[in-house]
């Protein structure tokens, strides 16, 4: 699997709304790292690496922007423009993303800790990591 979109249940009334994660029934891992990415220019690419282990679940918290994935046979580009739904990425996918809104605010939920030594950032060393 290169990618699931998870629709996250809304709590909320007219005083607003409300998602709560954890790990369970619509949550897929234990969330050890969270970080988010904003003032970012809609023409730069970001990512462009992969990481070995690492499961992540993305939210555009706000405005939109486009997630390439690539697991070394296709790839496929999601948009992300709502904050009930999250993009997983499992481990070993290229990921890429770009076209940002001037109000995209990205929320990431991560399973471990940061470690340069997960990621892949040359594209032939991740297309033979994945080929071993
Ligand atoms: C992904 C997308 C959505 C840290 O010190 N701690 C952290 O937890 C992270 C994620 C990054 N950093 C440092 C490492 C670099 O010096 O912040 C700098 C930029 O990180 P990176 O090149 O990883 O940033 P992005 O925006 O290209 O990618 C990140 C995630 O790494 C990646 O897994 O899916 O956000």
């Amino acid at each position: 699997m290169m990618y699931a979109l998870l629709n996250f249940r809304v709590r909320g009334n007219h005083d607003g709304k409300l998602i709560a994660l954890e790990k369970g029934d619509d949550f897929p891992f234990e969330i050890k790292r969270v970080y988010y990415i904003w003032d970012t220019a809609h023409d730069v690419v970001r990512g462009k690496h992969a990481h070995r282990n690492l499961e992540q679940v993305i939210i555009c918290t706000s405005g939109s922007c486009d997630f390439i994935l690539d697991n070394g046979q296709e790839k496929v580009t999601v948009h992300l423009d709502n904050p009930t739904q999250g993009l997983y990425i499992p481990g070993n996918t290229w990921r890429e993303f770009t076209n940002f809104s001037a109000d995209c605010v990205i929320m990431v939920l991560a399973s471990e800790h940061y470690a340069e030594s997960d990621y892949i950032r040359d594209y032939d060393t991740f297309l033979k990591e994945i080929a071993a």
